[in-house]
């Protein structure tokens, strides 16, 4: 089996990623003057010392290719709009091979768990893990109960079901998100095995509530954060940034962390 390229992706077995997709999935409704300039959050990325952004390809393509090799890059290969409320499949829009092209050093799926589309969504997603994987190229999956068939989608046990089918279908890194449950947490990751497990950062909230989320996942046994909002919507980016890297690489208390938000 190829080596899967994975270790640049984490210092000291941790991660910390910038989710810059959110232009495609929720819309320029979350954008402000500054945030809605990729280049500014890609100086974002650079100079917070992310292990990975996450771009679409053609912000990959138009933004990401001036920076090469500053800051790692993670092509999302499926996405969606939000307005034709199909919510539940997001069709494969970029392929593994223009994703090593445009130079990947990982890339990503999101997963609709309990979807009625599954078996297309794992169709889709078996062939580019597999082609990712000949590349030596790590696969991160977005796992996302969600569906007609679907109620509580934060529910713990659903959310240790998904992290599970990311884990069988190959996936290295899985993005899930933190429903506040910090033992079910724990659950989530047992059933992850060796897939490791980060979580989504979510709608922008206070930054304490924000960074005691982050606190729990890791004591839980996460191993990191994909995070978008809560850092680019931020006032202070950079000051946001360096708090979650105390607690996430230095394992600091939150109460301390939040002192770096300056
Ligand atoms: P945030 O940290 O901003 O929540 O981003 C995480 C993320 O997974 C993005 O990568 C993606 O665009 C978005 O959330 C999708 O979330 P949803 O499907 O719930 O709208």
């Amino acid at each position: 089996m190829k080596q899967i390229k994975i270790n640049k992706l984490f210092t000291k077995g941790r991660t910390l990623f910038l989710a810059y997709d959110q232009g495609l999935e929720h819309g320029p409704s979350d954008f402000n003057l500054d945030n809605a300039d990729p280049d500014y959050i890609i100086k974002i990325a650079i100079k917070g010392g992310y292990n990975g952004l996450i771009l679409q390809k053609g912000l990959a393509e138009h933004y990401h290719s001036h920076y090469s090799k500053k800051v790692p890059l993670i092509v999302k290969l499926n996405g969606k709009t939000s307005i034709p409320q199909i919510k539940s499949i997001a069709r494969e829009i970029c392929s593994v091979k223009k994703a090593v092209d445009l130079g990947a050093d990982a890339v990503g799926y999101t997963i609709y768990v309990g979807s009625e589309h599954e078996p297309e969504i794992f169709n889709e997603f078996g062939k580019i893990q597999e082609e990712a994987h000949n590349y030596g190229l790590p696969v991160i999956a977005w796992m996302y109960p969600r569906g007609k068939a679907v109620g509580d989608e934060l529910n713990t046990n659903l959310l240790a079901y998904a992290a599970r089918v990311g884990l069988e279908l190959g996936a290295d890194i899985l993005k899930i998100k933190y429903n506040g449950d910090k033992e079910g947490f724990k659950w989530i990751v047992k059933c992850a095995g060796k897939a490791k497990v980060s979580i989504a950062g979510g709608h922008k909230t206070d930054d304490k509530e924000f960074l005691s989320g982050l606190k729990n996942v890791l004591e839980a046994g996460a191993v990191g954060m994909a995070v978008g909002r809560n850092v680019w919507q931020h006032n202070k980016p950079l000051g946001i940034t360096r708090a979650i890297k105390k607690i996430i690489f230095e394992n600091k208390k939150v109460k301390e962390a939040l002192k770096f938000i300056r």
